[in-house]
């Protein structure tokens, strides 16, 4: 797991550049402080508390935006494992409109839960790093947040995504298995095959509907952390298909567009056993087993 550490130099953009569209790009106050919180991340090594940041009013205020916005909409639109966890952040994790919960104590409430735990990032890591980091229980997070004059867009994943989007799911067991699988998958695969596995995880966990009751609703925290495509999957306009992953990772997508097709699950473990009788159809030099009382790998 230490291997990890090994990642944190190796982001794709905007850790510490941002591209020209940002909407930050322009405010140099913005950008110094982003590097200002990436370098905690450059320097985190597995196993220590990660820092708290002291975060300032108009970084709140953009939380807060987000935060009143999204829960008028989870009601009707989350998973009800959302539902279930989300007031299981509040009341432990300082989760509520006026506070960015920090990401320490997430992690250690994770960890509780199911055994995942945050990493911070300094921005988008290859798929690779980032889907080898799920096969041992590690999600990747950043602790930035997006710039205060777009508060309901941003080009990146940032502390709303992970906290609003991805926490939620990754407290839930079953939800926790499904992405290790991907992960686990993705050990040793061929480029090819990352490719496809990356895919796979764009259209479940950051894009995936499931059916619950005889309803759609949402899990990706690509949906679940923006107010404007969560109100849009479920309106009955985009296609939807059911979960098959050998067709899901042929599957082409937008990335900073509304998706045009999303996929249904019929449950998480339902799409976890999918996701392994698709990877067992993968070429690979060895196979893996994950072995949770020494949380290591172990090749077959
Ligand atoms: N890196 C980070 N830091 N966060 C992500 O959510 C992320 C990533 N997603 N790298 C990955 C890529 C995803 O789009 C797939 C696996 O490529
Ligand atoms: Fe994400």
């Amino acid at each position: 797991m230490v291997d990890l550490d090994t990642f944190a130099d190796k982001v794709l953009e905007m850790g510490e550049e941002l591209d020209a569209d940002h909407p930050g790009a322009k405010d140099a106050a913005y950008r110094a402080r982003r590097s200002e919180i990436t370098k905690i991340a450059k320097t985190y090594k597995t196993g220590q508390p990660i820092p708290h940041i002291e975060y300032t009013q108009i970084e709140i205020d953009t939380w807060s935006t987000v935060f009143n916005k999204l829960i008028t909409m989870f009601p009707s639109h989350a998973c009800r494992e959302h539902q279930y966890v989300f007031p299981l952040l509040v009341q432990n994790c300082g989760y509520g409109p006026s506070t960015i919960p920090q990401l320490d104590g997430v992690s250690k409430f994770l960890k509780d839960c199911t055994g995942f735990t945050l990493r911070p990032v300094m921005g988008l890591l290859t798929s690779r790093d980032f889907l080898n980091g799920l096969a041992f229980r590690v999600f990747h997070s950043t602790q930035y947040i997006r710039h205060h004059s777009k508060p309901l867009y941003t080009p990146e994943p940032d502390v709303c995504h992970e906290l609003l989007g991805h926490v939620p799911l990754f407290a839930n067991p079953d939800f926790a298995d499904f992405s290790q699988e991907i992960g686990l998958a993705s050990l040793g695969a061929s480029d090819d095959d990352i490719e496809r596995l990356a895919t796979i995880y764009w259209f479940t966990v950051e894009f995936g509907i499931c059916r619950q009751d005889d309803n759609l609703r949402a899990y990706g925290a690509g949906l679940l952390s923006s107010f404007g495509e969560l109100e849009y999957c479920l309106s009955g306009k985009p296609e939807m298909r059911p979960f098959e992953p050998s067709k899901v990772a042929q599957q082409k997508y937008p990335i900073t567009e509304y998706q045009p097709v999303y996929f249904i699950a019929e449950s998480f473990k339902d799409a976890q056993m999918r996701v392994r009788e698709f990877a067992n159809s993968m070429e690979r030099p060895f196979s893996v087993r994950y072995n949770a009382y020494t949380e290591s790998i172990e090749i077959l």
